[in-house]
């Protein structure tokens, strides 16, 4: 269909469990886990499937989740039941354990499940890097980029991108971590802020007190404390309201670009969370579906093995569209699928427009004003080069 061949000499493996995709987070959270079904089905009415490997997903194992998290926080994770939930009013005295339980990180049922097989989704994804099995693993259930060794937060519980970036550290000397959300990676970043082999750099937008979570700031580049392999090896592009497609391409490649060329990775770890487009519900840019593709499209352009993880993204009809695109991206189908989404998609009234490519006066009631000069991002590249210079290998 569509003319979707296997690309020639790259694999490129697909993991998802429809299992993940039942959990509820709760009727007023943003979190809507359906999304990844709304994702896989437009996929599949495309015909990708057809050009890839597809793995249904385990659950990851304790001792996996336990290569980066704490135990303590592991087993009240694991035990913690939706009726341990503080209440503010019932039980005000319900202490809060390890950021579990309040609006943004709330215990529901499954909640373990959900996680290890979040975690399960990226490890798979990691493993098959790490294997030469695959050139590109896509995971669109992960990419929970905020939780802390022993803390929830941002509606992330296990942070599976860290463990998978720690499997491809026992093959990769170096591996440069790029985040697309329009929130900051902080739990990435926090992991790996004492070593020199994993570069972090995440767009986002930056506001701090205003907008979660508040870190990632343009001089915030890792501890600089004596003989931290680490400094330098943080990256931020703090951005502001309403960014377009053009503003951000160029950012993106002029940074991406040159780390590339002084860090030389060898291999990618790509969060590509969707609520950096336009309408989405708890975002503030102005991305087109074509524009956040563009950066996957960048990043595969560099040739090298990378994992895409999912992330954010409020607005399901949008996160299935850009996920749906970048998966045509990595199999190098993006120029063949048709615009028009498939007649036979399910859901298809949910799209609302048929186009997997909305306008910005599609995706949202009235347009953002930008609030990103051109001045402020000369500076941001200047401060981000100057950078660089500390990094060589
Ligand atoms: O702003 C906050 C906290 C709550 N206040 C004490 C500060 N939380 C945000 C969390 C956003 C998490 C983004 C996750 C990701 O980067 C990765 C998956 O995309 C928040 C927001 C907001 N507008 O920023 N929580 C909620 N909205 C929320 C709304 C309704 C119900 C529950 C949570
Ligand atoms: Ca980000
Ligand atoms: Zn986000």
């Amino acid at each position: 269909e569509y003319g979707i061949v296997r690309p020639k000499g790259y694999t490129v493996s697909f993991h998802a469990t429809p299992e993940m995709e039942r959990h509820h987070f709760g009727q007023t959270h943003p979190m809507k886990p359906w999304r990844l079904t709304l994702t896989k089905s437009l996929v599949t009415s495309y015909g990708m499937p057809f050009a890839m490997d597809n793995y249904v997903t385990r659950e990851a194992t304790y001792e996996e989740l336990n290569s980066f998290h704490s135990s303590d926080y592991l087993d009240y994770l694991s035990t913690a039941a939706p009726e341990d939930q503080p209440r503010d009013i019932e039980n005000p005295d319900k202490e809060v354990k390890f950021n579990l339980g309040g609006s943004d990180c709330p215990l529901f049922h499954g909640l373990y499940n959900y996680c290890s097989m979040s975690a399960g989704c990226s490890l798979d994804a990691a493993r098959k890097i790490c294997s030469n099995q695959s050139d590109i693993a896509i995971a669109w259930g992960g990419g929970l980029h905020h939780a802390k060794r022993s803390e929830a937060s941002g509606f992330c519980y296990i942070n599976d991108i860290v463990l998978a970036i720690l499997q491809l550290l026992r093959i990769h000397p170096r591996v440069l971590y790029i985040d697309i959300d329009v929130h900051h990676g902080d739990g990435v970043e926090e992991a790996f802020f004492s070593t020199d082999r994993v570069m972090t750099v995440s767009f986002h937008k930056y506001q701090p007190d205003q907008f979660f979570p508040g870190t990632g700031g343009l001089e915030d580049n890792g501890p600089k404390n004596e003989h931290n392999p680490g400094a330098h090896h943080a990256i931020n592009v703090p951005l502001q309201d309403g960014i377009t497609d053009e503003q951000y391409e160029a950012l993106f490649q002029n940074i991406i670009g040159t780390i590339n060329e002084r860090y030389r990775p060898t291999a990618i770890a790509l969060q590509c969370g969707a609520d950096s487009l336009a309408g989405d519900r708890l975002g503030r840019f102005n991305l087109r579906v074509q524009g956040h593709g563009a950066c996957v499209r960048y990043c595969k352009s560099l040739g090298l093995p990378m994992i895409m993880f999912g992330g954010g993204g409020y607005t399901p009809r949008n996160v299935a569209r850009a996920w749906a695109y970048e998966t045509s991206i990595a199999i190098g189908a993006d120029t063949r699928i048709p615009e028009t989404i498939p007649e036979h998609a399910p859901w298809r009234e949910h799209f609302i427009h048929d186009t997997l490519f909305p306008t910005l006066e599609q995706s949202m009631n009235e347009p953002r004003h930008n609030r990103n000069s051109e001045k402020r991002l000369r500076e941001i590249v200047t401060h981000v080069h100057e950078q660089l210079r500390f990094v060589s290998h």
